[in-house]
């Protein structure tokens, strides 16, 4: 859903703020230069996500995500200032058909300027179906649902988890269906890959922190990309980079560009509602009223 605002884009504040020089209208010793260049600032600022869901959703791994796999500004629920963030596009967080207190939550959020995603994607297993419970999520709230992952969108194996997986996989270990099982398991005694010096390490502190940084189905993944592909070589950036694809962040750039137009739009009638607050203190009301008439500013 997307909404065009011709006339908020073009006006000749949002013009004059975009091109940084909305303070340039007032003398450089007015009082109001520096709140109408504080104001284009915040006008100009880039896009701010804030992510909001129920508790252990995974709202803090959805808000680092968006900044290292999006690069967008995005805020998790410890993070903003006693929950004060002012946002301009919200990003819910389902890891299930919705709740009560989801209905909720969505009905405080703006629906032009909020996507609704299927987190922890991955504990589905087979990507069809966390697309049928996203799809079914969809029905029940009347707007689209994306399936993402994003413990493994923020995956970052090191080298030695790399040639511990290695391990795995040449000792044809798979991860046990209860997934507490994989820190109490060991390599002791199982085949190591060929050339390979035993392993020495601190097995029981590499499990644990796998399975917390990856948990049990990114690490199923990992262990049969490097036993599809033959690792020999391979860098662990490579690892890296195809269970980052699985969390699917990149389908959400479309729905976040269809929401511009609206995000534009919020943005200029604040500047307005800004400069309006300006203009009402006195100084440079004429240049300032002019401006937000939309009129050229007489000489
Ligand atoms: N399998 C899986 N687990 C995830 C994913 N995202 C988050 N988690 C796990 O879910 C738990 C909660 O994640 P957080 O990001 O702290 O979620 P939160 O909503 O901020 O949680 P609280 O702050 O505790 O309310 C952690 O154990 C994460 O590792 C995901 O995409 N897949
Ligand atoms: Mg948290």
């Amino acid at each position: 859903m997307s909404h065009a605002h011709p006339a908020a884009s073009t006006s000749a504040l949002t013009r004059a703020a975009d091109d940084g020089r909305l303070g340039e209208f007032v003398a450089a010793s007015s009082p109001a230069r520096a709140e109408l260049d504080a104001a284009a600032r915040r006008y100009t600022r880039p896009l701010q996500v804030q992510v909001r869901g129920r508790p252990g959703t995974g709202r803090d791994t959805l808000a680092r995500a968006l900044r290292e796999r999006l690069s967008i500004t995005a805020i998790g629920p410890g993070e903003g200032d006693d929950g004060q963030v002012d946002a301009d596009l919200w990003v819910y967080l389902l890891t299930g058909p919705p709740r009560r207190a989801d209905h909720q939550n969505l009905a405080t959020l703006p629906t032009d300027r909020t996507i609704v995603v299927l987190g922890k994607a991955d504990i589905h297993g087979d990507p069809a179906v966390a697309d049928r419970l996203a799809a079914r999520c969809a029905d029940q709230i009347l707007t689209p649902v994306y399936p993402v992952s994003p413990l493994l969108a923020c995956v970052d194996l090191r080298d030695d988890e790399f040639d511990f997986l290695r391990r795995l996989v040449a000792a044809g270990e798979e991860m046990p269906s209860m997934a507490a099982q994989f820190p109490t398991a060991t390599l002791a005694g199982r085949p190591t890959p060929a050339g390979a010096a035993p392993f020495l390490g601190d097995e029981r502190a590499l499990r644990a922190g796998l399975l917390r940084r990856v948990d049990q189905h990114g690490l199923e993944r990992a262990l049969d990309l490097i036993a599809d592909h033959d690792p020999a070589g391979a860098a662990v950036d490579a690892l890296n980079d195809e269970l980052r694809a699985m969390g699917r962040m990149t389908s959400l750039l479309d729905p976040v560009r269809q929401r511009i137009a609206s995000v534009r739009h919020w943005r200029a009638l604040e500047l307005r509602a800004q400069v309006a607050r300006i203009a009402a203190r006195g100084h440079d009301r004429d240049t300032l009223e002019y401006l937000l008439a939309g009129e050229a500013v007489p000489a």
